[in-house]
């Protein structure tokens, strides 16, 4: 009677150790799975990082061709712009010739109006350029302030010259000054500054 008890005891504990067996080998490959999805995402998260600092590499590339094409287009649509509106290129300005007739000041407004100014002739180069436009034209130029001192419309003192023979000659009478002749060595007349004229505009494009 005894014997069989204790086979019963043995068999029960025999299928129970199976069973414990069972589930650690269940468990164990469980584990050994997760491990595996583990490192199969960690894999995937790496290659994404990696994929996720070429994108933004790649955008910073994109943005700074995007910034350097909008620069390239703005430039290109001034150029058109002032090409429309027939201004002309010369020495780092821009430069338009009136159609018609107005006072000193109201061409030198009109000219502000456009981001402009009435020319200023700081070089030899800019004294031939509009003498061979061949018309008489309001430049800026003026002795309004002071009698006597010319200067021009950016506030700077006038050195360098180009009068006609007997210019200036106004006084009081004529304070603003024009291109009259054609003579690139001596163009330049002091004018009332009423006096209608056709005038020329100068838009700096460059320092
Ligand atoms: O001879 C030069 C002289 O010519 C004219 O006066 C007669 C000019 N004035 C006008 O055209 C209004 C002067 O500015 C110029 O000096
Ligand atoms: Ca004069």
């Amino acid at each position: 009677m005894e014997t069989v008890i204790l086979h019963k005891l043995y068999d029960n504990g025999t299928s129970e150790r199976n069973q414990l067996q069972t589930s650690y080998n269940n468990l164990k490959t469980e584990q050994s799975q997760l491990q595996t999805s583990y490192n199969n995402l960690k894999t995937e998260q790496s290659q994404l990082q990696t994929r996720y600092n070429n994108l933004v590499e790649e955008k910073e590339q994109l943005q700074k061709r995007f910034d350097n094409l909008t620069t390239n287009s703005d430039n290109l649509q001034r150029k058109l712009q002032a090409y429309q509106q027939n201004w002309a290129a010369f020495n780092g300005s821009l430069f338009q010739v009136s159609s018609e007739k107005k006072s000193w000041q109201q061409s030198r407004q009109d000219c502000l109006q456009k981001g402009a100014d009435l020319m200023i002739i700081n070089s030899r180069g800019e004294q031939n350029f509009v003498n061979q436009l061949k018309m008489r034209l309001w430049i800026g130029l003026t002795d309004s302030e002071t009698e006597g001192t010319w200067k021009w419309v950016d506030g700077t003192r006038m050195t360098t010259s180009y009068w006609n023979s007997g210019e200036p000659n106004g006084g009081r009478n004529e304070n603003c000054g024009e291109i009259k002749t054609y003579d690139s060595e001596k163009s330049w007349n002091d004018e009332s500054c009423s006096n209608e004229k056709f005038w020329i505009c100068e838009k700096r494009v460059s320092p």
